[in-house]
């Protein structure tokens, strides 16, 4: 397969002006004719005779330019497209393709989800519908005629507006409609299907009425309100703090069971994978509900940023997904607990990002080089992405970063820009030189930050010093220092925040008492003055820079930030830091075979925050939560994955059973006699808090605990509440119970996809209930089906990634089965496959007998004859 290289771009030789489909959909296939109004580029780089476009997996039925068809000497078929022989400088090209949407089963251009048509056109899908320049600088007008079966497929729908409809003989019927605005085709949309639509409607800040209408299959049309409900306030949230106004008459949205990611911003048309949509309290927990809140704005955010503005060429994919990240997370963090958003991110970055960042597949924001562009949707370009964006927020402050954004979408509105466009409109604006910043885009790797202190008593002066460096996924050290907020207070022994003096001459009174410090080179000092008591250091307040900081606190620092640190992030990372240290600590005992002990600082700790009358729940919600062992693995050099997991576990039992009537109480302090649902963040808090505690209990086998368990099991009037007691249950070492839960909850349940996910997910993501044995039993339940994304990722990918204890056996079966079952998907859906991938290309991470099986699998897979250039490019660069 081909690599592709952000230095070889080329603007386009030709460009589309209109683009006029006619879709005739049956069940046998699809008849594609569009007519493409050609002309040369005059801008372009190079002056081609021949005109070459995209095409995968079409057969062409005719050919015709100007309304004259072509021989076979006007135009030749070539590996994934078409080159049409020595074209003029402005024509009409009319094509006839036939495509097979019911056996398309990647998921990508048409396809067939259950009973519908849907398309997914980001990145080339495209190019699978008809022949077309596929790529993101060809933007075009688009009319899009579609014919169907009337009963089969009443609802008929593309981007923009509806301008025709009528019907036509046999039964059939056809709706035109219209897209006012120029876009690339990775944003054209189509949905053929018997769906009911759930209507709203919106009055814009110009006074304009919007209609927003979503369409589901009829048993889901109880599931509508929370989407509709979010798309309101996202559209009022970007108004008010971006000044971004909807464009179009009609908003729509699709839920469709079968989806690769989780939604798409087709203009004017989202569609959305139903996990990500669909919820009504009995059936989604509070998680879906935040997540849907957030899916929504994010599709909908992209309205400006990635449709009006979109990416030059797919090295600019984070242009538009960082960018758009950053705005839903601040607007998440606007509807729900700021710190807690950030908290959730920044675990998430830490995480699975960094763990990205250091293997194989590492690579910058914007990407220099790729085989697959489906391969580069990663953590880097959204999470990453975002960061990036949110240091320049940070860098700027929120008025000037507004007058940025303002900028890059007046100059911008139209067009096809590059990172680098975002970054320029960002400096012009505010006049900040972003010029060392912008390594922050072509740099992977993630910095490392030594933080070094000393306090002058006699000097009154406290000295901070940073050191900055960055590893490469070659092993060398990245030179060139990158441009990093550090943002910066310093506490007394009050925890009470103390005026930063930099500068003698500063008025004392007026002096800030946290800073964002412009660290820009690789070593740095910043003194302050008037210090006049030792104080404590809050460091990268919440986490204002993507970077691992080396931990500089002793025990009783961290715990004292625990209970005193003002920045919220900071205060539950202290704690998390601890419980880092202490984890680690108890599994080397386990390694050793040495007794295992718990530092009773931790849990008295612990116990501080649950008598706390003062601690906001949502906060004390995450604080209670010990580090995921994905985390402490990450964290590791060589991870010893079994004393990991005992260690944790052991430290979680221990504090549980030292704290279980603090636990008691704070389950009946917060089973509230529930009116209605909300999913308001304060009732999500409760509830969390609750079954934190619940499961903390069950966990160590406490009997009081499983009749509460069981109560709630069978009493519960939400998804949150019923599904975390089935959570306790599965964890729990009550056998019985746990099995005759999991039973009870899919008799109840197995009608309704999205519930389903959760059951199969649970399991398998469960040590006690997820042996790879009980996983391959599931394979074969009438509940999974392998060319379901959602399904593969409830088992095969829960298993992999949450289970990870029975995956990393060291008998490497857990290996050999994602193996397989890589090899499987390939062949039906190689976005999944190589997303799937993704456990055994971290192989590094583990010591060598499990790092030998792991890359004797990766072989195995590149070894298969036909691997598609997905499963080929992760694997094929994951390996020794
Ligand atoms: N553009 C692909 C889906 C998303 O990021 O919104
Ligand atoms: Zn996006």
């Amino acid at each position: 397969p081909r690599t592709i290289f952000l230095k070889d771009y080329k603007k386009p030789p030709f460009l589309i002006d209109e683009t006029v489909l006619h879709f005739d959909l049956s069940e046998q296939g699809a008849t594609v004719k569009s007519r493409l109004s050609i002309r040369r580029n005059p801008d372009a780089d190079t002056a081609p005779q021949d005109l070459y476009l995209d095409g995968v997996d079409l057969e062409l039925a005719a050919i015709a330019i100007d309304g004259v068809e072509l021989s076979g000497s006007g135009y030749e078929l070539i590996a994934e497209g078409l080159r049409v022989i020595d074209v003029a400088d402005n024509f009409l090209l009319e094509c006839e393709t036939r495509i097979k949407p019911h056996e398309n089963t990647c998921l990508e251009g048409l396809y067939k989800s259950s009973s519908m048509f849907c398309t997914q056109c980001e990145a080339e899908g495209f190019r699978r519908i008809t022949y077309y320049l596929d790529r993101p600088d060809v933007m075009s007008r688009f009319t899009t005629t579609i014919v169907a079966d009337k009963n089969l497929y009443p609802i008929l729908l593309s981007n923009g507006n509806q301008v025709e409809r009528g019907d036509l003989d046999a039964d059939r019927h056809f709706v035109t409609w219209e897209d006012p605005f120029r876009k690339p085709c990775y944003l054209f949309a189509l949905v053929a299907g018997d769906l009911l639509n759930i209507d709203d409607e919106y009055t814009t800040m110009s006074g304009r009425k919007v209609a927003l209408r979503m369409f589901v299959e009829p048993q889901n049309k109880d599931k509508c309100s929370h989407a509709l409900n979010s798309l309101k306030a996202s559209m009022k949230w970007d108004e008010e703090v971006y000044g971004r106004e909807y464009d179009l008459d009609i908003f729509m949205i699709v839920a469709v069971d079968d989806f690769n990611m989780g939604a798409m911003e087709n203009k004017g048309l989202n569609i959305f994978n139903s996990s990500c949509v669909l919820a009504k309290p009995d059936t989604a927990t509070d998680a879906t509900y935040q997540r849907i809140e957030a899916i929504v704005a994010h599709e909908y955010f992209h309205n400006w940023s990635g449709n009006r503005v979109t990416c030059r060429d797919w090295f600019q994919l984070s242009l538009k997904e960082g960018f758009t990240v950053f705005r839903d997370a601040e607007f998440s963090a606007d509807m729900n607990s700021r710190t807690v958003k950030r908290i959730e991110d920044v675990n998430l970055l830490r995480t699975a990002q960094f763990a990205e960042d250091a293997g194989p597949m590492s690579h910058p924001v914007r990407p220099a080089s790729f085989i697959e562009i489906s391969n580069f949707y990663t953590l880097t370009i959204y999470e990453k992405g975002a960061e990036v964006v949110g240091m320049i927020y940070r860098l700027l402050g929120a008025e000037l970063f507004r007058k940025g954004s303002d900028l890059y979408f007046e100059r911008h509105d139209g067009q096809a820009v590059t990172t680098d466009d975002f970054v320029q409109a960002m400096q012009d604006a505010s006049g900040k030189d972003l010029t060392q910043f912008k390594r922050w885009y072509d740099l992977a790797g993630t910095p490392v930050i030594a933080v070094d202190y000393e306090y002058d008593q006699d000097g009154q002066t406290f000295t901070l010093k940073l050191s900055q460096s960055c590893p490469s996924t070659a092993g060398d050290v990245v030179e060139k220092p990158f441009h990093i907020p550090f943002s910066f207070a310093l506490l007394d022994n009050n925890g009470c925040n103390i005026p930063l003096i930099q500068d003698d001459d500063a008025v004392f009174a007026n002096a800030p008492t946290e800073l964002v410090l412009d660290f820009v080179k690789t070593e740095q000092i910043f003194t302050f003055q008037h210090i006049e008591k030792r104080p404590i250091p809050s460091l990268l307040r919440g986490f204002s820079a993507p970077v691992r900081i080396k931990n500089t606190y002793s025990r009783d620092e961290l715990l004292f930030l625990m209970s005193n640190e003002t920045d919220g992030f900071n205060r539950w990372d202290a704690g998390q830091k601890l419980a880092v240290e202490i984890i680690r600590e108890v599994a080397e005992s386990y390694a050793q075979g040495a007794e295992l002990t718990v530092d009773q600082r931790l849990i008295e700790a612990y116990r501080g925050l649950l008598v706390s009358e003062s601690i906001d729940k949502a906060l004390l919600s995450k604080m209670l939560l010990l580090p995921t062992e994905s985390y402490l693995i990450e964290l590791s050099e060589t991870a010893n994955v079994d004393a990991i997991h005992h260690a944790r576990n052991f430290v979680r039992d221990t504090v549980a059973k030292a704290l279980k009537s603090e636990l008691l109480k704070c389950y009946q302090d917060n089973l509230e006699a529930e009116t209605a649902y909300s999913a308001d963040f304060r009732s999500i808090a409760k509830r969390s808090l609750k079954n934190i505690a619940l499961g903390l209990l069950l966990s160590i086998g406490d009997a009081e605990a499983l009749t509460l368990a069981e109560t709630q099991f069978a009493t519960a009037e939400n998804m949150t509440d019923e599904s975390a007691s089935l959570i306790a249950l599965v964890n729990s070492d009550f056998i019985a119970p746990r099995e005759a839960a999991l039973e009870t909850f899919y008799a109840k349940w197995k009608a309704d996809p999205q519930v389903v996910e959760q059951w199969l997910s649970i399991q398998c993501g469960s040590v006690k209930s997820g042996s790879l044995e009980a996983v391959k039993r599931l394979m074969s339940h009438e509940a999974f089906d392998i060319k379901n994304p959602n399904k593969v990722r409830s088992v095969i990918g829960a298993f992999c990634n949450q289970n990870i204890v029975s995956f990393h056996n060291a008998n490497g079966q857990g290996y050999a089965f994602l193996a397989d079952n890589v090899i499987k998907l390939n062949k039906l859906n190689p976005q999944i496959a190589s997303r799937l991938v993704t456990p055994l290309t971290r192989w590094k991470k583990f010591d060598e007998q499990r790092q030998a099986l792991m890359q004797a699998q990766l072989k195995r897979i590149l070894d298969e004859e036909n691997l598609s250039k997905d499963v080929y490019e992760v694997v094929s660069k994951s390996i020794k």
